[in-house]
């Protein structure tokens, strides 16, 4: 199958509460959404990229210049039929794994379309309901923290992970354990600390957190592993597994005992296959990552979330906590026991409210042969 169009729309979402990491505070969500049309079928694919350079160095722009000069062309060129040939038709440019992985996980969605079977069969899984938590922002204050939580935990979420940075770690981690006692409880440093500040992440060994994720550089794998030597606490990476050989070569380095899987961090589903066979092979858990998608990505992410090596609850939460309404119809939503159903529609299995996403485009492009 050949692909008669691909369209991008530039749009913006307000947040229901900001949400602040070691980066800063954002109250609002822009973000690429890609259409694909192709033999009477539409296909979905959201970009992860922020209008910043922060969590990574691709921005919303940055992914429009790159889809639109040199992605889009090699995809329309492209027989769909094989999913998994996106990503190496795509070889020739370096990087941009969050434009590329847009495009890929739309393919993905057109193949699943066409065959009349949910996504996740087609990606290998077989889950039907995948276990939820939530990751929680820097607020203003212990109260406010510790408000949060409480409203997280009685919706029934599996496991709670804080963001910390210097000025806002041990107080804080020593508070929630005070407070909720020995509940699923993790911390998300951002890339925040260097190897200087090994004895403070090490006091966080008092806590037993489940794990600490990405204390160190974005690019960092060494310093990681000389970290993860000295600390009880596993270290979890997010940033700097970007590839499947990278994801090698941080266990091998024993830079981290777990991974966080970000489909558009890595470059779409087959590579982030490829990391969960990788970190399986090795007896490393993986979990799956958030990048506060709306209802579009985060049902690509709930259906990649049911293969079997995702043995540990991600970030992959419900619509409500981020975007009221959302732009697919019905929401996502956590059940009691702290999991969320797997669509089981072809596809993404799941209506996109196209009157929704026309009112919070701010910009549009057609691309086709
Ligand atoms: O989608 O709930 C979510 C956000 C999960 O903490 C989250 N994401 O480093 O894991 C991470 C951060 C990156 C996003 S920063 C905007
Ligand atoms: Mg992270």
């Amino acid at each position: 199958m050949r692909i008669d169009r691909i369209e991008l729309r530039l749009v913006r979402l307000p947040l229901v509460h900001f949400f602040e990491t070691s980066f800063g505070r954002v109250h609002d969500k822009a973000f690429i959404l890609v259409r694909l049309l192709a033999g009477g079928l539409e296909a979905w694919g959201e970009c992860v990229a922020e209008e910043t350079p922060y969590y990574s160095s691709e921005t919303n722009e940055t992914a429009w210049h790159v889809i639109t000069g040199f992605l889009a062309p090699r995809l329309l060129a492209l027989d769909v039929d094989d999913p998994r040939q996106v990503f190496p038709a795509f070889r020739a440019v370096r990087g941009h794994n969050m434009a590329k992985a847009a495009l890929e996980m739309a393919a993905w969605d057109l193949r699943a379309r066409a065959e009349g079977q949910p996504l996740s069969r087609l990606l290998g899984g077989a889950r039907a309901r995948i276990a939820s938590g939530v990751s929680v922002g820097i607020q203003d204050s212990f109260d406010d923290l510790a408000s949060k939580i409480r409203t997280e935990l009685d919706a029934g979420y599996r496991r709670v992970k804080i963001k910390i940075k210097p000025g806002w770690d041990i107080e804080a981690v020593r508070m929630v354990r005070e407070r909720f006692g020995p509940i699923p409880l993790m911390v998300d440093a951002n890339a925040a600390y260097s190897l200087a500040d090994a004895d403070r992440l090490a006091a966080l060994d008092a806590f037993d957190l489940m794990m600490i994720e990405q204390p160190l550089d974005y690019d960092d794998v060494s310093d990681h592993a000389q970290l993860q030597r000295r600390l009880k606490t596993p270290i979890c990476l997010d940033e700097s597994v970007h590839s499947p050989r990278a994801a090698r070569d941080a266990i091998a380095a024993g830079a981290c005992r777990v991974v966080n899987i970000k489909p558009g961090r890595i470059g779409g589903f087959a590579e982030s296959i490829a990391v969960h066979d990788v970190c399986a092979a090795h007896g490393v858990p993986v979990w799956h990552g958030g990048m506060l998608e709306s209802g579009i990505g985060r049902t690509h992410n709930i259906h990649l979330s049911t293969l079997p090596n995702f043995t540990l609850p991600g970030d992959v939460a419900a619509s409500r906590r981020y975007f009221v309404p959302d732009l697919i119809d019905p929401p996502v939503d956590v059940a009691a026991d702290g999991t969320i159903a797997v669509p089981t529609a072809a596809g993404i299995g799941v209506a996109v409210d196209v009157d929704r996403v026309g009112r919070a485009t701010l910009r549009f492009e057609a691309l086709t042969p």
